[in-house]
């Protein structure tokens, strides 16, 4: 059981492990510790992998950029992780558990980061995080169409926040405390 307990309204972010830390088991390992250890709530897990148009259509705000097609190869070259996680400021977090996009820049600015620390180019960079709350909720709809935010929000964040919620070590999520 967890005793996170959160004063503010939780918020929602979609973070994606890149098939370069996914083709790593120790490192998939490392980094779903790491999501656990920052006190982040993970509400969704999906392990999948995407097809060319999947990649495309995702990275479509980047298309013309001198890295598109590597970019869109490489993330539709094996499979990958995507979460849903919830904390407070959960965007920010997990954008600076990330470190920088570039690879180089990170291991300077920011060597504990997951990016200094796993990543091995700056395309292959480890991982990926929602920039806003907006992006967010754009991108949880891309990679879990089955899920509503705004239902999570009006039905189980208030439970969530109040930290009645346990972790499933089987199913790698966690879970709300059944109402006794
Ligand atoms: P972000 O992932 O930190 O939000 P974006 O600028 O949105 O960074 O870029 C999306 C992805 O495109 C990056 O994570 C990285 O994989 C790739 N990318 C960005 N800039 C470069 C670059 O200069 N060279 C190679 N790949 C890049
Ligand atoms: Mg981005």
């Amino acid at each position: 059981m967890t005793t996170l307990r959160c004063e503010r309204v939780l918020q929602l972010t979609l973070a994606v492990i890149k098939p370069d830390a996914v083709a790593h088991p120790l490192i998939l390992e490392t980094l779903h510790q790491k999501i656990l250890e920052n006190n982040f709530i993970v509400v969704r897990k999906k392990d999948l992998w995407w097809r060319r148009k999947d990649s495309e259509s995702f990275y479509a705000e980047h298309s013309g950029r001198f890295f598109y097609q590597r970019l869109v190869e490489f993330m539709s070259s094996g499979p990958m992780r995507a979460y849903i996680l919830a904390r407070e400021d959960a965007v920010a977090h997990w954008r600076e558990l990330m470190g920088p996009t570039k690879v180089y820049r990170a291991r300077y600015t920011a060597p504990n980061s997951v990016r200094a620390l796993y990543g091995l180019t700056d395309t292959r960079n480890t991982t990926h995080g929602s920039d806003s709350a907006e992006s967010a909720k754009r991108e949880i709809a891309f990679f879990f169409p089955e899920f509503s935010v705004q239902q999570w929000l009006d039905k189980e964040e208030q439970r969530f926040r109040a930290g009645h919620v346990e972790y499933d070590p089987q199913r790698e999520i966690h879970t709300p405390l059944r109402q006794s």
